[in-house]
C-alpha cells in the first residue's frame, strides 16, 4: 500500500512538470505569436494570428508581448523627428543628426540670436520650463534651440549667446543646421518663419515637447503663456523612466 503511494506520488509530480514544462513552452510560443494593430482601433487587443484589423483594414503587425513592447526596441516610427536625415553642428562644434538625441524627452524651439522681439522672451520661456522641473529629471531631458538663423548663428555665436543667457549647462543645447535642414525641421515643428531683413525674421513662437522616441508629445503657443501642460508633459515623460 504504501509503495503504491510512493508511487502514485512520484507518479502525480512528473506529471505536474510536465505539465508546467509545457505551459511553460506554449507561453513563450505565445510572446513571439502575437499581432496588433498599427492603429490601435481595439486598444491594445492582440490577434494570435497575422491579418487585419477588422476595424481599419491595416495589416497587423506583430507584438513580442506586452512586456517586451515596453522595453525600447529601437524602432522609429513614421512621425518620430529622428527619421530626418539633416546634420546639424552644436554650439559645441560637434556634428549630429537629430538621431544623436534619441533617448531623451526633448523640450525644442526655434529661435535666432540677433532676435530682439520675440526670441528673448521665448528662451525666458524655455528657461521657466526648465526652472520648474527638479534636477533628477532633467537627465533625461534636453532642452534644444534650433536656429532659423544658419548663416549668422554660427556654432561660436550660439556658445556665445548660451553662456550670455546663463544656458551654458549639460541640458542645453544649440542647433545650427543647414538652410532646407531648418526649413525642413520647421515644417514638421508647424513652425513658420520668413526673413524680413537681413538680420532679422518673422517666425511663430512655438515650445515642443518630443518623447524619447522623437514623437511630438505636446506643443505650447505663444509668449509668456501658462506652461503647466508642457512642464506636466515634461514631468510624466521623464518619470516614465
Ligand atoms: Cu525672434
Amino acid at each position: 500500500m504504501k509503495q503504491l503511494k510512493i508511487v502514485t506520488s512520484v507518479f502525480i509530480l512528473l506529471l505536474t512538470m510536465v505539465s508546467c514544462n509545457s505551459k511553460t513552452s506554449k507561453n513563450d510560443k505565445q510572446k513571439f505569436d502575437l499581432y496588433q494593430c498599427p492603429m490601435q482601433c481595439e486598444g491594445d487587443k492582440t490577434y494570435s494570428e497575422s491579418g487585419s484589423c477588422p476595424i481599419c483594414k491595416m495589416d497587423l503587425k506583430p507584438v513580442a508581448s506586452k512586456t517586451s513592447k515596453v522595453v525600447d526596441d529601437g524602432e522609429i516610427s513614421d512621425e518620430s523627428i529622428f527619421n530626418l536625415t539633416s546634420k546639424w553642428n552644436t554650439e559645441e562644434g560637434e556634428t549630429i543628426q537629430l538621431e544623436d538625441l534619441k533617448g531623451k524627452t526633448l523640450v525644442m524651439v526655434m529661435i535666432y540670436t540677433t532676435c530682439k522681439a520675440a526670441c528673448p522672451r521665448l528662451v525666458a520661456d524655455m528657461r521657466n520650463i526648465e526652472a520648474k522641473i527638479p534636477k533628477e529629471n532633467l537627465d533625461n531631458l534636453q532642452f534644444v534651440l534650433v536656429s532659423i538663423d544658419p548663416e549668422t548663428d554660427t556654432p561660436e555665436h550660439l556658445k556665445t549667446f548660451a553662456k550670455e543667457n546663463l544656458m551654458d549647462g549639460e541640458q542645453w543645447t544649440f542647433l545650427q543646421g543647414t538652410v532646407s535642414g531648418v526649413r525642413e525641421f520647421a515644417n514638421v515643428l508647424a513652425v513658420k518663419y520668413k526673413q524680413i531683413s537681413p538680420l532679422d525674421f518673422s517666425h511663430s513662437n512655438i515650445i515642443s515637447v518630443f518623447n524619447n522616441k522623437g514623437e511630438l508629445a505636446h506643443q505650447q503657443e505663444g509668449l509668456g503663456v501658462d506652461n503647466k501642460e508642457t512642464v506636466q508633459t515634461i514631468l510624466e515623460l521623464t518619470n516614465n523612466k
